[in-house]
């Protein structure tokens, strides 16, 4: 169909983009079915065009339910037809269950019918939904006509691809929903009995790989049946998101930390001054001076590192040891642009091993109790709370961690 060259980094999507504005223009796949393939395609690539790990357990659940389903119906629209038609009716076999074809845009017998035979040119042994007559309760756009042997009499519906007001409409009538959805946000996501965020042309043959290893195991089934909880499906995706995101981000952002030197201290003095001024430091601003940081560099028991992205400062760190075995970090601070790529871990990471190198076995820290952000850091790192100073100026915690 094209002239992309395979080796191409992009050439399944651009084939497959291809795809869909073929069959469009031939009348399979609705004018905004390109539009929704590139909404997919978008969330796709911030996932990784791969199966995202949590998501695994989410296509055994959908496996589990589609086995225990007495009337499994797979609902098939212009974009899943075009998408994967081999593993829809693979899947289909292998279950059994029945492969309908319901539409939302410009529904007329004929569209219903080019994708029922496109269906069935592909090996499909009988496909609904072609002129059905029966209704969804109070659902009112053309997803509303089911089949009667169809979705109108299924007790699992599996949806791919679709956003719209159909999911609670069938849950409202009794039956439960799989949908896959490449954006976890979407309503049919949300509303699903259970959501699979997946591309559907990786998620069918998974879900075909799964119904296999699922067959002669009722037990396992129902366990994992009895386990399905859609939000924190959702939650466990989000979580994947943002922690591959962040990862991403931190290797673009190449962050290293560097002992510092007097050619650092403007920077350093700047950074603390702002921070100050953002109200999050146990410190006023009098008592900030070069000399305490000089005195810091080079000495015995003390150290001062700067944290640098792609060669601009954005971040320090000081500590000193206070008493036998304690290493106490005076002050941290990362400039407002790099918050968030992992540079306060990174500091961290770097006290800690100059805490060992010492042969200290705890790094302290105080921090404003107002400032919730500083402790979640220092939380996430490990540190717990270790006592409390009430002062005049703001009420401090005491957090730390034992270095091993
Ligand atoms: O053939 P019709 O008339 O039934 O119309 C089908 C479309 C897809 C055009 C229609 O249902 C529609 O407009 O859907 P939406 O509202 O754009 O929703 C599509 C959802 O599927 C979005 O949340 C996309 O992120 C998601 N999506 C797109 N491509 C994929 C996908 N999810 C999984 N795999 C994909 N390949």
């Amino acid at each position: 169909m094209s002239d992309v060259p395979a080796s191409h980094p992009r050439a399944l999507s651009l084939k497959l983009r291809e795809q869909i504005e073929h069959y469009r223009k031939v009348g399979l796949v609705a004018d905004a079915g390109p539009i929704a393939h590139g909404r997919g395609e978008a969330f796709d690539y911030l996932l990784g065009e791969a199966t995202p790990e949590p998501v695994v357990k989410d296509i055994y659940a959908a496996a589990a339910l589609l086995l225990e389903a007495e009337h499994p119906v797979i609902s098939v629209n212009g974009n899943t037809a075009v998408l994967a038609p081999q593993a829809l009716i693979s899947l289909a076999n292998k279950i059994p269950a029945k492969l309908e074809v319901n539409v939302f845009y410009g529904r007329t017998q004929e569209r219903e019918k080019k994708i029922a035979e496109y269906l069935i040119s592909q090996g499909a042994q009988e496909v609904l939904g072609v002129n059905s007559t029966a209704k969804v309760p109070h659902l009112h756009s053309s997803r509303g006509q089911v089949d009667k042997n169809g979705i109108a009499a299924a007790d699992v519906v599996l949806v791919g691809l679709e956003d719209g007001d159909r999911t609670r409409a069938l849950l409202a009538w009794g039956k439960k929903v799989i949908s896959i959805d490449l954006n976890p946000l979407s309503r049919t996501a949300i509303d699903a009995t259970l959501n699979i965020c997946d591309n559907v042309i990786r998620a069918l043959p998974l879900l075909e790989t799964a119904v296999e290893d699922l067959r002669g195991d009722e037990q396992r089934r129902k366990k994992i049946i009895a386990k399905i909880n859609s939000k924190d499906s959702t939650a466990r995706v989000l979580q994947f998101l943002d922690i591959r995101l962040k990862s991403i981000a931190h290797q673009i952002s190449e962050l290293s930390v560097l002992e510092a030197t007097e050619a650092h201290l403007n920077f350093i003095v700047d950074l603390i001054n702002s921070v100050i001024e953002e109200g999050c430091f146990d410190l006023e601003k009098d008592k900030l001076s070069l000399e305490a940081i000089i005195s810091k560099l080079n000495a015995e028991n003390s150290a001062v590192y700067v944290l640098v992205s792609q060669n601009n400062l954005c971040g320090f760190v000081d500590a000193e040891i206070l008493e036998e075995g304690y290493l106490q970090v005076a002050n941290l601070a990362i400039a407002k642009n790099y918050r968030g790529l992992g540079g306060g871990q990174l500091l961290l990471k770097k006290i800690e091993e100059l805490a060992s190198n010492k042969g200290c076995d705890k790094v302290v820290i105080r921090l404003l109790a107002s400032c919730r952000a500083a402790q979640a850091l220092f939380l996430k790192q490990g540190y717990t709370p270790h006592g409390f100073i009430a002062l005049e100026k703001g009420d401090l915690i005491v957090m730390g961690k034992k270095i091993e």
